[in-house]
Order: C-alpha cells, then sequence, then structure tokens
C-alpha cells in the first residue's frame, strides 16, 4: 500500500448523556480522529485517549503531539504491507499506546479495504454476531440508577456493568440484587479501592458478581492477586493491562480470572489480539472494554469482539446511548436479544461522514508523504 496523507482531526461531541466513573464526570468529548488516504481510498481511525490523563497517563493533545511529530511521519516514510507492520514501524517511541492504536487500526481498516474483505475477517474474527452489555455510570440518585437499569434490560442488555466508588457499592449492588436477582451484573471500581478496603470488598462475594474490574490501582498486579486469594468474585483488570506480557504476568500471578481488552489501551489490533490469545490459551475470558467511542472507533470495536475468545459480553453498545448522531452510517444498533450483527463487508462495514466530520472540527492538520518517484 502507498500512503499519500494522514489527516489528522479534533472533534468535539458532546455525549447525550453525562458519565461518572470513580474518577470524574464527562459531559462532552474532544476526539483525535486520523484519515488515511491511500491508492484512491479512505480510512479512519479513533483515538480514545481523554480529555484528561484520568484513566490512563494519555490524552488528546499528548495523543495529538505526538501522533504529529513523531508517528505520522513514521508511518509516511516507511513503506507497509498492512496494519500488522505498524507496532514495528512505531517501536522506537515508547508508551503512548492509544495514540498508536488510532494509527494502527487505521491502517488494518485500509488492508481489509484493498482485500475486499471485513475488517473482522482480516483480524480472524469468527463470531457473525457479538453479545452486548452496557456500563452505567454513577446517577445522582439510587431511583435514578433503577430507572436506567430496567431500561437497558428492557432493551435487550445481556450484561449490568455498574460503575462503583465507596459511597456507591454494596448498598446500591444490594437494592440491584433485590430487584434482579440473577441478571448478569459486575462493577468496575476504576482503581479506587486500597489494601484498607479488602474486608469490605470480600463481602460483595453475596452479591454474585460476574466481575469485579479494576478495583485497585492502575498500575499493579501483586495487590489485585493478593485480593483475588481472599475473594471468590473474579477479578477482571482493565487499566493494568497494557500488553501480552502483562496479560501473562497477571493470568500467572492470578491477578484476574478475566481480562478487559481496549484496543486504545493495548496499543492497537496486533497487541489486542496477542493478549486474546494469550488469554484464550490458559482459558481466561475476555470481553471488549469501551471507551465512549464515535461510530469509528465502535465498528473497530465490533470487528475485535467478534474473535471466538471474546466469550462475555462486552461495553460495545449502541450509537443512540452516547451520541444524539453518530459520525457514521449507519448507526450502531442493537437487537432485542442484545446481540450486534458482525458487518461482512468491506472494511468496518460503517460508512464514516465527513460532512457531519466537518461540522464538528475544531482544528485540523494534514502530513503528507514525499511525492512518489515515478520512472
Ligand atoms: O473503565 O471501562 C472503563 C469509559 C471511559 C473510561 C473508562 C471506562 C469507561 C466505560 C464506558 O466503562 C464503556 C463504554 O460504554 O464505552
Ligand atoms: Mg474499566
Amino acid at each position: 500500500m502507498h500512503i499519500d496523507a494522514i489527516h489528522m482531526r479534533e472533534i468535539n461531541m458532546p455525549l447525550a448523556y453525562p458519565f461518572e466513573t470513580s474518577f470524574g464526570l464527562t459531559t462532552g468529548r474532544r476526539i483525535l480522529l486520523l484519515e488515511i488516504e491511500a491508492d484512491g481510498l479512505t480510512a479512519w481511525g479513533e483515538c480514545v485517549a481523554g480529555e484528561h490523563p484520568y484513566f490512563s497517563d494519555e490524552m488528546i493533545d499528548t495523543a495529538w503531539i505526538i501522533s504529529e511529530t513523531e508517528l505520522i511521519p513514521r508511518l509516511l516514510e516507511t513503506g507497509i504491507e498492512g496494519g500488522g507492520g505498524v507496532p514495528g514501524i512505531l517501536k522506537q517511541v515508547r508508551g503512548h499506546r492509544m495514540a498508536k492504536a488510532a494509527l494502527e487500526n487505521a491502517v488494518w481498516d485500509l488492508e481489509s479495504q484493498m482485500k475486499n474483505i471485513s475488517l473482522s475477517k482480516l483480524l480472524g474474527g469468527t463470531r457473525k454476531v457479538i453479545p452486548c452489555g452496557v456500563s452505567i455510570g454513577i446517577q445522582p440518585t439510587p431511583e435514578q440508577l433503577m430507572d436506567k437499569i430496567a431500561l437497558e434490560l428492557e432493551a435487550g442488555y445481556q450484561r449490568i456493568k455498574l460503575k462503583c466508588k465507596p459511597d456507591w457499592d454494596s448498598s446500591i449492588f444490594e437494592m440491584v440484587r433485590k430487584r434482579w436477582p440473577s441478571i448478569l451484573l459486575s462493577c468496575d471500581a476504576n482503581s479506587v479501592y486500597r489494601m484498607k478496603d479488602f474486608d469490605h470488598i470480600a463481602t460483595w462475594d453475596e452479591f454474585k458478581l460476574l466481575m469485579i474490574e479494576q478495583p485497585l490501582w492502575y498500575d499493579d498486579f501483586y495487590f489485585h492477586s493478593m485480593l483475588q486469594k481472599r475473594i471468590e468474585t473474579a477479578i477482571c483488570l482493565d487499566e493494568s493491562i497494557r500488553n501480552r506480557r502483562d496479560a501473562l504476568a497477571a493470568i500467572d500471578m492470578e491477578s484476574c480470572k478475566i481480562i478487559n481488552i481496549k484496543v486504545g489501551r493495548v496499543g492497537g489490533f496486533s497487541e489486542a489480539i496477542a493478549v486474546h490469545n494469550v488469554a484464550e490459551e490458559r482459558a481466561i475470558p475476555v470481553w471488549c472494554g469501551g471507551m465512549l467511542e464515535t461510530g469509528i472507533g465502535r465498528a473497530h470495536n465490533i470487528a475485535l469482539s467478534s474473535l471466538p475468545n471474546f466469550q462475555l459480553p462486552g461495553d460495545v453498545s449502541a450509537s443512540a446511548r452516547y451520541w444524539e448522531e453518530d459520525i457514521i452510517e449507519p448507526e450502531v444498533t442493537v437487537s432485542k436479544k442484545g446481540e450486534i450483527q458482525v458487518p461482512t463487508s468491506a472494511g468496518s462495514g460503517y460508512k464514516v461522514l465527513p460532512k457531519r466530520i466537518e461540522k464538528l472540527t475544531v482544528r485540523q492538520q494534514t502530513l503528507r508523504a514525499k511525492a512518489r518517484v515515478t520512472a
């Protein structure tokens, strides 16, 4: 493939519903999008870094500068066959995995278009539909949370994940379990608890949660492994898993029994597939996490979720849960059975809407390859 140009854009999009976690409240998103032009085709990538470095140490402004000055120039200077070649080209740059993923994923998307196959197939996907859950933020009142859960269950979602924190945990789980004794229920603490909370967390076993996501420090394996030995409920790691080696370490130390794979957090599809595979070899189920993506990142999550070891419902849900209007067509929808159909057409299977993106754009920058030498 020959890449002619890469366009960087920042778009600003208000969320249809505010989203609150233990690390803060999000009402709108500033999102870095990349658009690759190559051989008459166009492919997009979305960077999942947030506005602030609260989930990880990346944020949109660091992703922008590193993409512009380090990542994109390397890709434009180097000949490349497909998405799998991108990590090698970018490896001199340490960290910045969310920025790298946006670029690598766009190249995979491009490659699937060039080969005229679906992105799911190119990644090794086997599922025709993917099971979907929802992640529900901390609400102003418990009553509002109960109403929201009722709506999502009505819509068909197969698993409810509750964001939690010290004053929004046991009493909430108890209330939910009273009304819905047998739904698949999990919680996500986003690293808010400490060792002094071990006894408290141990009392949650009675709620029969499917898993407790990232209860402790965002960069920890050791103390999660101590906690996992104290409780019956499975721990699922999100923030801590940066790559395949982390997944191996976490599994061997028994820091978790389930892994959340976010393609941005691990640096792109290549590493996401490697984490998927290593977990599969050790019989550890994985599921696909979400980062409040637009349709571009969401379509990529759907393709990834079609790999065989994505056994549990993910956080990949309908466009309408996030946006008044998404930037792809058709929007992502979820069936009454709580499933998303995996597209089979070439590329991601969704059409990106450049006019709508144009209206949302607040800054842009184009980097071009040196002119091709012709004989
Ligand atoms: O920890 O999974 C998380 C959103 C932003 C940052 C971190 C997380 C989340 C979610 C939302 O849980 C998942 C989604 O619906 O996209
Ligand atoms: Mg999480």
